[in-house]
């Protein structure tokens, strides 16, 4: 194998502040996640919330993976970009329960993928929770096939690794998702 085909994949999870991406972060990694917490400077509904990225690792189908999650507030709109930078693919998540969101959301979805053409699947997450936006409808909302868009709880090591092997498939597939 040359080292190339051994050299990590890059994935990064971004979104709104509180969508999940330092839970699926957390979720997913083999390796104890770097965090990076910082008071919140502004209300944001939780105390601390992430400044610069979570870093975790883990093996999936065969791959060594790289995830990086990003700060969710618009400020560090510079690390989306920093933190796109040869990535593989996206996973851009938003809380399935709170649609007050859903327009920062693909805000930030355009802003890195107007600079970064990666390819991307939408999460939706909090499907564990009573009242929340089925993946179809929020597929709608974005204007985007059912298949960029899916469920799930980001809590549930099963199903977010579910969304990491979708984006894989399709991003080492023949034809990507668009990004
Ligand atoms: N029940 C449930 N809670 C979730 C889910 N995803 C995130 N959370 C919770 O939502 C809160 C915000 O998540 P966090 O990962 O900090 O969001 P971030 O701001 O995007 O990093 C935390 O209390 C998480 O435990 C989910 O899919 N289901
Ligand atoms: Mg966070």
């Amino acid at each position: 194998m040359t080292a190339a085909a051994q050299a990590p994949l890059k994935l990064v999870v971004s979104g709104p502040v509180g969508a999940g991406k330092t839970t699926f972060v957390q979720t997913l990694s083999q390796t104890p996640v770097i965090a990076t917490e910082a008071e919140a400077s502004e209300d944001i509904g939780k105390t601390n919330t992430t400044v610069a990225f979570d870093f975790g690792t883990l093996h999936l189908g065969g791959h060594d993976l790289h995830l990086y999650g990003t700060p969710g507030q618009d400020r560090f709109s510079f690390m989306w970009e920093v933190l796109c930078e040869g990535a593989l693919g996206l996973v851009l998540l938003v809380a399935g329960d709170r649609p007050q969101d859903f327009a920062h959301a693909r805000s930030i979805l355009e802003f890195i993928t107007s600079r970064i053409p990666v390819p991307f699947l939408v999460g939706v997450t909090r499907q564990d929770q009573a009242r929340v936006w089925d993946p179809a409808d929020v597929a709608l909302y974005f204007g985007l096939p059912e298949g960029q868009v899916v469920g799930l709880n980001a809590t549930d090591p099963v199903q977010a690794r579910d969304v990491l092997a979708r984006l894989l498939e399709s991003t080492l597939s023949p034809q990507p998702l668009r990004g």
